[in-house]
């Protein structure tokens, strides 16, 4: 059966690892008679952790599509992982959605997830509801995560729910939007509708009317109606709802115990009479411009926006339709590349279940398999319509390492997979590094790229081994130098002669011509790793012919590119070219750039020569109680603060530090902090190794060419 758009709710469960995302997507399928029976985390057994790897982890890895339906609404639900290793399936899932559920755990409050997913609502303005689960835990304590929540995320939190008796024994719920009482039977399920009991009754209209005043707030129409009659009918309040979500004016929050059943149905029923439908939400945007509305009417255009590769199937691709109807079998050409793409056949999933359907109507999402050449975040249209969906943007990485199977012979294989891999996860980068002479991936974290490599291991059956990638060094150098080389050779018949006399400096922008030299000609390049070579040709007199010009400066480049102390790209010289002599017979352009590379190796060693080395910038964000052992572990890697700040019950801690001593920082962070910090990483500019350090460097780099030479 297909929905109509105005009956299709897609929502994503969002909320730090260990929430209870995945047991309250389990709860919601089993209340709207989905599945008949209540799988759980820990035996494996839910619909949404339905791969291997989740199971053998305990928790989720993979963004998984669900679906059930709830009065007269399919609702769409898109459970994700909490970690900020899998940031990625955040992003593509908050695309899609047109509502967040944000998961708190009423024992620990907003945590580092939240936070993290929380700037990705706020990017993607998408409206949310929070749902305090775990009411029933020992420890749960509601005032607490929701005094943290409003502070976190402002006033804009609004409770239309609170429990009377959270703990052990949690079974009832106050709801002051329709000012009733829930009780929860023993196994939950569906509650009883009781009053509000004589004790609550001030707290339950105090908030009823705060409710209603915030909904009635972003509305002329109601506010009057509101001044008037001291309140809103029951019409109007629904009404000032549903545009003060659809808007981000208001975040409800709602109670819930998944493990024991007690209030996914009322959160179901919210979404379905509250929640926008895909077409009241902002229409889509289209690359280079132009907005798409959700119209069943329109011409049909399918965004892709997660694929998979399983064994057996193949291709599975994840769409939203953003406008139109799509039906098993149409034809619909991918706008970014111009294949002809048959979706064969149509499927509404749950978890690994998937079950055929004829046709999916605008705002639905869906999955297909055996796309030929489609992939993550492509947009397909009838033919002649190439419109694009807004491409999802995903963040840096923050994680780099250096791969190689242990038999060298699999690395064609091993770039293989892991290519397949790569083009599934947009947030997974695959390079190969011409400078470090390594195959690097860069991920989102330690644990998304141990992923990575159980995953090659289990469907390609090669082995990798990580290694520490090795440092994009430069070289260059602090002070003039003056040199000359005379390159000479007799052999035989004819011989090579050239003769240079350069002086090297280091180059910064706008700095005078050398003195006592006669400048004839500059040339300023911008080398393509960075920084620059300043070339100056100052011959007078005619003691070397103009048209050796080129070859000696070829011979610099070469230096340049393989630098005298590591090997590393040399940056930011000037190399003046001022005297030196010819043969009349023996004198060209190999002999003068042999001569030239010699020249500038020695004059580079006399220039007070220094590595530089990448620095980046780090922004970390723990909460206070790690916050001291954040900083002592930031000591032991020459990481400089330049700032802290206090946000809440978080702190923010900026700083820098050499890549050098950020290997595994994001496995280092995670177990020193048990999880409470997140961080980026950008680079920021290159700067001076200490002393100690680059001589190690440059024994390192003679060791290595002893022993490639022995
Ligand atoms: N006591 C209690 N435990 C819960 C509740 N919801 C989930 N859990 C447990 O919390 C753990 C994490 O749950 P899971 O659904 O995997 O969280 P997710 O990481 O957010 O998907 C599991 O052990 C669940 O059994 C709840 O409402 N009450
Ligand atoms: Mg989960």
């Amino acid at each position: 059966m297909s929905f109509d758009t105005k009956h299709i709710r897609n929502v994503v469960l969002l909320g730090h690892p260990g929430a209870g995302k995945t047991t309250f997507a389990e709860t919601m399928l089993f209340e709207s008679k989905t599945i008949g029976r209540r799988g759980k985390v820990e035996e494996g057994n839910t619909v949404s952790d339905y791969t291997d790897i989740e199971h053998e982890r305990g928790n989720s890895i993979f963004s998984t599509l669900l679906h059930d339906t709830w009065k007269e609404s399919k609702i769409n639900v898109i459970d994700t992982p909490g970690f900020d290793d899998f940031v990625g399936e955040v992003v593509s899932s908050l695309k899609v959605a047109d509502t967040a559920v944000m998961l708190l755990n009423a024992k620990s409050g907003v945590e580092v997830g939240t936070e993290l997913i929380w700037e990705y609502i706020e990017r993607f303005k998408a409206p949310t509801i929070f749902v305090i689960n775990q009411l029933d835990h020992e420890k749960a304590d509601y005032d607490t995560t929701l005094e943290q929540a409003r502070n976190r995320f402002g006033h804009r939190v609004i409770p239309i729910q609170y429990p009377l008796n959270a703990g052990t024994g949690f079974n009832t719920i106050v709801d002051v939007l329709r000012m009733t009482t829930y009780v929860f039977p023993a196994g939950g399920g569906k509650p009883e509708k009781k009053p509000i009991p004589d004790s609550e009754k001030d707290r339950a209209l105090a908030m009823h009317n705060a409710l209603v005043e915030a909904a009635a707030e972003n509305e002329e129409g109601l506010m009057e109606r509101f001044f008037e009659q001291g309140t809103l009918s029951e019409e109007d309040l629904a009404m000032g709802l549903r545009i003060a979500i659809a808007n981000q004016q208001i975040f409800p929050v709602f109670c819930c115990s998944s493990t024991n059943n007690m209030g996914s149905g009322r959160i179901m029923g919210f979404i379905n009479d509250v929640c926008p439908s895909p077409a009241e939400r902002p229409a889509a945007e289209l690359e280079g411009g132009g907005t798409l509305a959700c119209d069943p009417a329109g011409d049909t255009t399918v965004f892709i926006y997660k694929t998979v590769t399983e064994p057996k199937v193949g291709t599975v691709s994840y769409f939203k339709i953003y406008s139109g109807v799509l039906r098993a079998g149409d034809e619909l050409v991918n706008a970014n590349n111009r294949t002809a793409e048959r979706f064969g056949q149509l499927y509404i999933s749950n978890g690994k279940d998937r079950e055929p359907v004829n046709e999916l109507r605008a705002g639905d999402i869906g999955v297909t398999v055996k796309l030929k050449n489609t992939h993550t975040n492509q947009t397909l249209n009838p033919k002649g319509n190439d419109r694009r969906i807004e491409p999802m943007h995903f963040p840096d990485p923050r994680v780099t390492v250096a791969v190689q199977p242990p038999n060298k012979n699999d690395m064609e294989k091993l770039m293989k997979a892991l290519h397949a891999i790569a083009e599934e996860d947009p947030t997974l980068i695959l390079e190969q590094s011409q400078t470090l002479k390594q195959t690097l991936l860069h991920g989102q974290g330690q644990l998304h790229l141990e992923i990575v490599k159980n995953r090659v291991e289990r469907t390609q059956g090669v082995t990798m081994d990580f290694i520490r990638p090795r440092i994009a060094y430069r070289e260059t150098i602090t002070k003039m130098a003056n040199t000359m080389y005379r390159h000479k050779k007799q052999t035989g018949g004819a011989g090579q002669f050239a003769e240079v006399h350069m002086r090297i400096e280091p180059f910064h922008e706008g700095m005078p011509n050398p003195s006592e030299l006669t400048v004839k000609n500059t040339e300023i390049d911008n080398l393509p790793w960075g920084g620059k070579l300043a070339y100056l040709w100052c011959i007078v007199g005619g003691s070397i012919d103009a048209k050796f010009s080129s070859a000696i400066k070829k011979g610099i480049m070469s230096k340049m590119e393989e630098g005298p102390l590591t090997g590393s790209y040399c940056q930011d010289i000037r190399v003046s070219i001022f005297d030196g002599k010819m043969h009349p017979v023996d004198s060209n352009d190999m002999a003068f750039m042999l001569a030239s590379i010699q020249a500038f190796r020695e004059a580079f060693t006399n220039a007070g020569p220094q590595l530089l080395e990448p620095i980046y910038n780090l922004e970390i964000l723990c909460s206070d109680d790690v916050m001291g052992d954040v900083m002592g572990d930031l000591q032991t890697r020459r990481a400089i603060i330049l700032g802290m700040d206090s946000d809440g019950h978080y702190q923010k801690i900026i700083a820098r530090a050499p890549l050098a001593e950020l290997y595994m920082y994001s496995s280092t962070l995670r177990s020193l902090t048990q999880g409470r910090a997140k961080f980026s990483l950008k680079f920021s500019e290159y700067s001076p190794v200490p002393n100690d350090i680059q001589q190690k460097l440059i024994e390192a780099h003679k060791a290595e060419l002893a022993e490639a030479h022995s």
